[in-house]
């Protein structure tokens, strides 16, 4: 029997499409796992942060916990993109930073048996800022845990080096150990499981 060019063109189609289904399949496989690897690698500014200190995740947002927190439960939300200044965000990144924020304040409050939060950005050098890329600090308060109140926004910017004597922050607000951070997350993470 003559097989015309067009039906053995036809037969190789239909037998080729199981393979490129295959083919198509792996690569969005592939696609998808190197996605997900990268979803799971955190920047905050210059620093690497190992994911073992990283407690929440969005697709655009995400939260550390503090390598020196001011009070118990002070936390970072950033951005995964690495931007610097507020208004670099997108609307779709604000709103997930903010609605980020909400989630993780109210839990932290319930979890250190806080009454109030304080949610701040340093926006630019010139207002405190030390790393460069967006972050909102969250603090759970208490009655009493600063003497004045608004003295947090001065502890928040380092450059209040009297009141950090006054305050002995320094003492305070040594470097944390990676184990320290990691258990820290660990608790927090199952607040949002
Ligand atoms: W800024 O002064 O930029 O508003 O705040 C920087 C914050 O980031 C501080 O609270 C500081 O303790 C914290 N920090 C700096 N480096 C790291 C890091 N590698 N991991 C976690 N927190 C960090």
């Amino acid at each position: 029997m003559l097989i015309s060019p067009l039906s053995s063109a036809l037969r190789s189609s239909v037998a080729l499409r199981p393979i490129s289904v295959a083919i198509k399949k792996a690569s969005s496989f592939a696609s998808s796992s190197i996605k997900m690897e990268a979803e799971k690698q955190y920047k905050f500014g210059p620093y690497k942060i190992d994911e073992k200190e990283v407690f929440y995740s969005t697709h655009l947002s995400y939260a550390l916990v503090n390598l020196r927190p001011l009070l118990p439960g002070h936390v970072l939300v950033c951005p995964r993109r690495e931007v610097k200044r507020f208004t670099d965000l997108t609307p779709e990144e604000t709103s997930d930073l903010w609605i980020s924020a909400q989630k993780i304040g109210k839990q932290l409050e319930i979890y250190h048996k806080a009454s109030s939060l304080t949610l701040a950005i340093q926006d630019g050098p010139q207002a405190g800022q030390t790393v460069p890329h967006v972050h909102i600090h969250i603090v759970p308060r208490k009655g009493g845990d600063f003497e004045n109140n608004d003295e947090i926004y001065d502890a928040l910017d380092e450059k209040e080096k009297e009141l950090k004597k006054t305050l002995d922050l320094d003492k305070e607000r040594k470097d944390r150990s990676m184990e320290e951070m990691a258990q820290e997350a660990d608790e927090y993470r199952k607040l949002f499981s």
